[in-house]
């Protein structure tokens, strides 16, 4: 049997956000439409894959999930570069994590190529918020970029949060394949012009 799927992309998507936010548990929603209550600390650095179609296209999306604890963040740093997308992550439940969104903002500009796309989403909406959605909203324009209320546990806006990143990616991806395509034809038509001046140069001296 064939098990071999293909696929038109493969996009490298990165979680980022403090320890014990519900990185693990949001993908685990996406990928495996899955939650568990219980907490068991992501070690170094881990991934899932998912493979979805949109506007006609078969992607398979990568999807790194990282450790929110300090002493992992070295390991986690090696995997910007290859990366199309992240989403950043704050617990709307709790006040300390969404101090902390501008320095992983931070950490995507200095270490990630440039043009990734970003989404930033608060947490655990289904519990009592201690962060008002006025204050995720004003990161999220300051900075340019999309923002979610999600909850793992009751799935709000999980399933939204990948596809709108996605779609990023892939218009983006899209995008630079014209550009390519373009410059490409531009470099035929001025070989083929060549050709023609060559054919009526032979033409007159004959
Ligand atoms: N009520 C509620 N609890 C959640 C939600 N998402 C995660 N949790 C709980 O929050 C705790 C931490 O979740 P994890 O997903 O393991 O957190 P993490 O951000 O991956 O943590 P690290 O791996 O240490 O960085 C667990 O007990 C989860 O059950 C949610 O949407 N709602
Ligand atoms: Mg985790």
């Amino acid at each position: 049997m064939n098990n071999i799927q293909k696929f038109d992309y493969k996009f490298k998507i990165m979680i980022l956000g403090e320890s014990r936010i519900g990185k693990t548990c949001f993908i685990s929603r996406y990928t495996e439409n899955k939650f568990s209550g219980a907490y068991l600390t992501t070690v170094g650095i881990d991934f899932q894959t998912k493979i979805v179609t949109l506007n006609n296209k078969t992607i398979k999306l990568q999807i790194w999930d990282t450790a929110g604890q300090e002493r992992f963040r070295n390991i986690t740093k090696n995997y910007f570069q290859t990366s199309h997308g992240f989403i950043v992550a704050y617990d709307i439940s709790e006040n300390e994590s969404i101090k902390y969104v501008k320095n992983w903002l931070n950490e995507i500009n200095i270490n990630a190529p440039k043009n990734v796309k970003v989404i930033l989403i608060g947490t655990k909406c289904d519990l009592e918020r201690k962060i008002s959605k006025e204050e995720g909203e004003k990161i999220a324009q300051e900075n340019n970029i999309k923002f979610f209320e999600t909850s793992a546990k009751d799935n709000i806006n999980v399933e939204e949060t990948f596809e709108s990143l996605t779609l990023d990616i892939l218009k983006y991806m899209e995008e630079e394949e014209k550009i390519d395509e373009n410059s490409k034809s531009v470099v035929i038509d001025r070989e083929s012009v060549k050709e023609k001046e060559k054919k009526e140069k032979k033409k007159k001296c004959c």
